[in-house]
């Protein structure tokens, strides 16, 4: 963990955070571990948030620091990568009435770099848009991700669609977010929870070999 970084990103320091990543990944850090110094510093921004010491803007300004933070993360992350070989196809998106898409985003991006052929619907994405999607790219596995306490009711009516449209067997469905929890994922009914964009590669590396 980087002092330096979180602090960074909780001054809303933009320049300073970029530069202590650069200087991070210069010296051999593992891109994973920058990238869960910046998930804890978010959840401290989020916690400020709760308590009002932190407002909509903060959270705004952070969420920017964290898209450029990426920016830098990425190619180092596809250079850790040994597995480039295509490996399904994967629908994933926000769901409805949420548009937290940085999480999604990083989970995308780690599973393409894993050889998944990703589909992205992108944030607010209502069930009906899910199941387009399937219906037009015929799927291995469906992402729902969402961060938003209401995105757990649009997860559950996500995957009724699925299974009103008969093809609840034909995709394993994942779900994931900050406050997404194995009890959600009993709630939801979906196939399996991940905390993280490691764990997400992992299931679906594993369905993919069940099938
Ligand atoms: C940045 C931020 C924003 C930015 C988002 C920018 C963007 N482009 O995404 C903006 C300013 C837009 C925003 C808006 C709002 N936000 Co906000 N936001 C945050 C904040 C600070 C960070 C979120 C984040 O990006 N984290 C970092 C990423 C990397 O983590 P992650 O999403 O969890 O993703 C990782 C894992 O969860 C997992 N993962 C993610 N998806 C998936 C999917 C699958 C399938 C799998 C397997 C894994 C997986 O892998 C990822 C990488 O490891 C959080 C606080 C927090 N605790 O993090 C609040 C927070 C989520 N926001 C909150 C709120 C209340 C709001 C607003 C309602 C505020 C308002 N009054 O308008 C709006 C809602 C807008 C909407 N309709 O969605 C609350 C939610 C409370 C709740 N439980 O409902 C939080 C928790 C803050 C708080 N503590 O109060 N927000």
């Amino acid at each position: 963990m980087s002092q330096k970084l979180l602090d960074a990103i909780l001054e809303k320091k933009d320049l300073e955070a970029v530069a202590a990543v650069e200087k991070m990944l210069a010296e051999g850090y593992d891109p994973n571990k920058v990238l869960a110094t910046c998930q804890q510093a978010m959840e401290i921004v989020g916690k400020r948030f709760e308590e009002k010491e932190f407002f909509l803007p903060d959270l705004i300004m952070s969420g920017e620091i964290m898209k450029k933070i990426m920016e830098v993360i990425k190619p180092w992350l596809k250079d850790s990568s040994d597995d480039k070989k295509s490996a399904g196809k994967i629908v994933f998106g926000t769901v409805e009435g949420d548009i937290h898409d940085i999480g999604k985003d990083i989970v995308i991006f780690m599973l393409e770099v894993n050889g998944f052929r990703v589909y992205d619907i992108g944030v607010d994405a209502s069930p009906q848009k899910f199941v387009d999607k399937i219906k037009e790219v015929n799927p291995d596995i469906v992402g729902l991700s969402g961060f938003l306490t209401i995105a757990f009711d649009s997860m559950k009516k996500t995957v009724e669609a699925i299974e009103r449209i008969g093809l609840r067997d034909k995709v394993k469905i994942m779900i994931g977010g900050g406050t997404v929890t194995e009890e959600i994922n009993d709630y939801v009914r979906a196939d399996a929870y991940g905390e993280d964009a490691i764990t997400a590669v992992a299931l679906s590396k594993k369905w993919m070999e069940e099938k």
